[in-house]
């Protein structure tokens, strides 16, 4: 602290120790957790700042380096903050950017701001979790700079030269005694910086990792803005038609662009965002532009006589059939509804994207038969899809009201009826499943066998999908029903369990059933109700005391341990059908010592979940080896 100011606390220090003070106390208040997504935010919240100096059009590049000592820093070529004092504070505007709850984008006024919005929780706060954060500030040929330690200022704002440079650069390090997860992931950060650069056009961003010996550094920069960004989305699909349909404009304050491209996929992806930030829950934008999607190609197909007059309309869902759009408005006042806050509600939106995607699309589709003709009418097969599986379901509905809940034959039910204590494994193969019908504890597990490969979802449309045996099997066995009559409070057990064969063949079957949970009845692995067996690879013998081995690595350690000599036998599993009953339950099914991977949705990253199972799915090789290298993360340890 300057000599200046010691010994003076006015009554605004205090206050403003106290407001840190209280962010260092209850820090998930403030950035939801200080687990390793809380540490990441810390870097979203400084480079948002410098993204809504670039959105009111002052800056072109922001560069974040990832430091050795795991510090960041972040670097944009903007105006600098303001170095004048504060009148009401009487300290340097930057002091009071870094001290004073929520201050982020107080002065200047006017345009949309990514901070002060959802994520906006002020760079007080990444100040207040840092151990230490400095931040140099280049303006009117001077350079300035500034410390401060756990919140704490170290030093007021000083002149320390000269530059012909603007800009700003912040460099943090997270306080360690904070967070749980003090080292940054690298996928993660470039994901989010991705998007980023997507939804804000022209602006270069340049992600720097100084970590590793050889530095490394990408670019994102994207001239097409959201165009690029549907393109991205559907890289892993064959998309129907070359363009990808954008519209754009401004209406009763709000800007608004949409981008769209088909895929010959049966699922939809939409990602909607206001001011930069993703609204997982949609909204008035959202609804805007559903309704100007479904009311425009209905109006072509009819006047086109691709829909016959005794014919339906096509409903929204039907015309969102393999759709990804990308749709980003601007806003000056965002209102954000809903129990997570996480819902637009402003009403002009609704209006401004209805009636600019309306115009624009229709215009579009009259310059582009041939485009849309090929949407119309897979909009049109959806349709007839749509109405032979609500028959097929209607039918099952009727049939189940009339037996009772009928149970699949091949289900090994467990006794206990209360779903808490219940679990069911779903087993591939007869033998497998035999193996583990006799190893279960009957009273809370159950057993579903499956036969063979299980149908690939992401490559079948809905009538097809609900014919399919296996899949009956694993819906009436749930209990809950599927999309808008899933309820979870009908779930049966309240672990899912995926069993398979530690190989290519089983791997894949584990997606596939996955791909299956994932698109009819997310909700059980949002609420962490789905889980992956772990059975082992080796079983390591010597003088008759055996070990097992779920690794590679624990393998060798097993080895070291007992010794490498010629009396180990190691025995390498190929499957599940070379264990006998008793070494599965010993193994595997014993929650006394069995290992149990929970699957997760990584809700951080909207545009990549979708893509993590549809490419695994696609018959793109590629994109096939990103999915199983991710396929890790999302997947975390839980028994042990
Ligand atoms: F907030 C922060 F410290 F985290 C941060 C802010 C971090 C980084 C990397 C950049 C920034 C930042 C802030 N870059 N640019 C600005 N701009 C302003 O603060 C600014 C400058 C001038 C005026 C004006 O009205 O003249 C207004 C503002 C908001």
């Amino acid at each position: 602290m300057s000599n200046k100011n010691q010994g003076e606390y006015g009554a605004d220090q205090i206050q403003i120790l106290e407001g840190l003070e209280a962010v260092r106390k209850r820090p998930g208040m403030y950035i939801g957790s200080t687990s390793s997504k809380g540490l990441h935010h810390l870097v979203y919240e400084i480079v948002d700042n410098a993204v809504d100096e670039a959105l009111a059009g002052y800056c072109d590049t922001i560069q974040v380096t990832l430091n050795k000592d795991n510090s960041v820093t972040v670097v944009d070529n903007g105006r600098g903050i303001p170095v004048g004092i504060n009148k009401k504070k009487g300290v340097s505007s930057v002091e009071v950017v870094f001290t004073i709850l929520h201050a982020g984008g107080k002065f200047g006024g006017g345009g949309y701001k990514v901070s002060g919005g959802l994520h906006g929780v002020g760079s007080s706060v990444v100040n207040a979790l840092s151990n230490w954060l400095e931040v140099q500030v280049s303006t009117d040929g001077k350079k300035y700079q500034q410390r401060f330690e756990k919140g704490k200022v170290s030093y007021p704002l000083k002149e320390i030269g000269t530059t012909s440079e603007n800009g700003t650069t912040v460099t943090f390090l997270p306080d360690d005694t904070i967070f749980e997860e003090k080292v940054f992931d690298y996928k993660t950060l470039r994901q989010r910086l991705r998007e980023t650069a997507f939804l804000t056009k022209n602006l270069k961003i340049i992600l720097i990792d100084d970590r590793e010996e050889e530095s490394t550094e990408e670019v994102f920069h994207y001239e097409g803005g959201i165009k690029e960004f549907v393109e991205y989305l559907n890289r892993g699909n064959h998309s129907l038609y070359d363009d990808v349909i954008y519209c754009e404009g401004e209406k009763d304050g709000v800007y608004v662009e949409v981008a769209l491209q088909h895929n010959d996929s049966y699922n939809e992806t939409s990602l909607s965002f206001v001011n930069n930030i993703i609204t997982p829950e949609g909204g008035t934008h959202l609804s805007g532009f559903k309704n100007a999607l479904t009311l425009s190609f209905n109006d072509y197909a009819r006047k086109n006589k691709l829909l016959k007059d005794n014919e339906n309309n096509l409903s929204g869902e039907d015309i969102r059939e393999g759709l990804t759009s990308v749709i980003s408005i601007k806003i000056g006042e965002p209102q954000f509804e809903g129990q997570t806050k996480q819902k637009l509600g402003n009403s002009e939106a609704r209006g401004a994207v209805n009636s600019i995607v309306n115009e624009q699309l229709t215009y579009y589709l009259e310059q582009n038969p041939v485009v849309a003709k090929i949407i119309c009418e897979k909009a049109v097969l959806a349709q007839r899809a749509r109405d032979a599986a609500r028959k097929a379901r209607d039918l099952t509905r009727r049939k189940t009201a009339l037996d009772g809940m009928s149970l699949p034959g091949k289900l090994a039910d467990c006794s206990d009826k209360k779903p808490e204590n219940c679990e069911i494994y779903i087993v591939e193969g007869d033998s497998a499943g035999g193996s583990a019908k006799t190893a279960r504890s009957r009273a809370t597990q159950a057993i579903l066998p499956l036969r063979g490969k299980i149908l690939n979802v992401e490559k079948s449309r809905l009538d097809k999908i609900l014919v399919n045996k296996e899949i009956q099997a694993m819906i009436t066995a749930f209990g809950t029903g599927i999309h808008d009559d899933f309820d979870i409070e009908k779930l049966r057990y309240h672990k899912i369990i995926i069993m398979t064969d530690a190989d290519v063949d089983g791997a894949h079957i584990e997606t596939l059933l996955l791909t299956f949970i994932y698109r009819f009845m997310p909700e059980l692995i949002q609420k962490g109700y789905v889980y992956l067996a772990q059975p082992p690879l080796y079983r390591v013998e010597k003088s008759k005391k055996f070990w097992y081995a779920y690794s590679d690595e624990e393998l060798n350690e097993i080895l070291n341990d007992v010794g490498r000599d010629n009396n180990n036998k190691i025995q390498r599993y190929k499957g599940l059908g070379e264990m006998d009953a008793e070494q599965l339950w010993d193994t595997t099914m014993d929650p006394q010592h069995r290992v149990l991977l929970r699957v997760k949705i990584d809700e951080d990253s909207a545009s990549e979940i979708d893509l993590t199972f549809t490419t695994l799915m696609g018959d793109q090789v590629e994109p096939r080896r990103e999915f199983i290298e991710a396929n890790a993360k999302y997947v975390q340890n839980l028994d042990v």
